[in-house]
């Protein structure tokens, strides 16, 4: 273990380890994580990149649906986790492996990686695939993966109270690390004409608008309005979390009854969990780290 991580911190994830200084649980072993680097990327993958909590299952259900040209009867048949391979994720129980899923997928393929920049596979770079890296408010992250940390044996079923996590989070010592090495490291692309960034906030006051744009984006500018609309409805929070190929209660590492992975939706839910002097804390970390990079975060939804 490194020096940054030897603290105080007493949560051991199942299988925990350093790797190039992020912290990963088991399931992103380092044979894995090293595969993941020569991971054959094609032209025609559309890569979503997202640090966890960030909304990745939503945004997973509405690409594949966007590249499979509005398929919903495909959608209903299979959990979108197997149609759209998390690559870095490794769990012999559920008898997933990402790289294995994703290498043997006709394209398109919608890949999953919650990967800081310098980890995920290399050909990115060179065959420009494309690209959606979607970003949410760092306090609404912080306590949706405050809850899963506690529904989720592959985690360890977190016993530790919300302060305790808190501290993890804001020094990284979280599985995959940094919310704000990720961040940092995603940044820069945005530019590229191959790469859209997307925040959550903005998928939520508006689906349609967003997804549209994200239909342009992957070059779908043919599916019309009414395909568009399903799509939206389709990826609701109330229809995501009732539909069992979206909502993860057939995962047996997460218990439901703890926390469900479609657990509120909300923007600002952070409001109900951090306390005020939290949120200073937090927003001058937030400051000291990242307020160079002038990222547009929202907190809250005003309607
Ligand atoms: S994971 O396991 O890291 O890939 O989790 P991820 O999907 O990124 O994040 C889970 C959070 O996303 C919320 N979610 C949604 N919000 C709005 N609309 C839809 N359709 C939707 N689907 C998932 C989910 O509720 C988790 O957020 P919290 O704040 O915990 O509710």
């Amino acid at each position: 273990m490194s020096a940054e991580h030897q603290n105080n911190f007493q949560h051991i994830l199942p299988g925990q380890h350093v790797y190039d200084g992020v912290l990963f649980f088991g399931y992103s072993p380092p044979e894995t994580l090293d595969l993941v680097k020569t991971f054959h990327v094609r032209a025609d993958d559309v890569f979503l990149v997202t640090y966890p909590k960030a909304g990745t299952t939503w945004l997973q259900e509405i690409v594949w649906l966007l590249m499979h040209e509005g398929d919903f009867e495909g959608a209903l048949a299979t959990p979108v986790y197997i149609r759209s391979p998390f690559l870095e994720f490794k769990d012999l129980t559920l008898n997933e492996i990402g790289l294995d899923l994703a290498s043997t997928m006709p394209s398109p393929r919608v890949i999953k990686t919650h990967l800081p920049l310098k980890l995920a596979p290399r050909e990115i770079l060179v065959k420009k695939p494309k690209v959606i890296i979607l970003f949410r408010n760092p306090k609404d992250v912080c306590v949706s993966y405050f809850n899963f940390y506690k529904c989720s044996s592959s985690f360890g079923n977190f016993q530790g109270d919300w302060p305790e996590f808190l501290a993890m989070f804001c020094e990284g010592h979280v599985d995959h690390g940094s919310w704000f090495d990720f961040t940092k490291s995603w940044w820069p692309l945005r530019e590229l004409t191959n790469v859209k960034l997307v925040f959550y906030e903005d998928l939520k006051r508006n689906p349609f608008g967003i997804i549209k744009e994200l239909a342009d984006f992957l070059g779908k500018q043919h599916l019309d309005d009414v395909t568009i609309s399903r799509i939206a409805a389709h990826c609701s929070f109330e229809k995501m979390r009732e539909n069992p190929m979206t909502n993860h209660q057939d995962v047996y590492s997460i218990n439901s009854q703890v926390s469900p992975l479609m657990r509120k939706g909300q923007v600002g839910d952070w409001k109900s969990v951090f306390t005020v002097q939290q949120n200073e804390d937090f927003t001058q970390i937030y400051l000291d780290k990242l307020s160079h990079l002038e990222i547009p975060f929202t907190y809250q939804l005003d309607f």
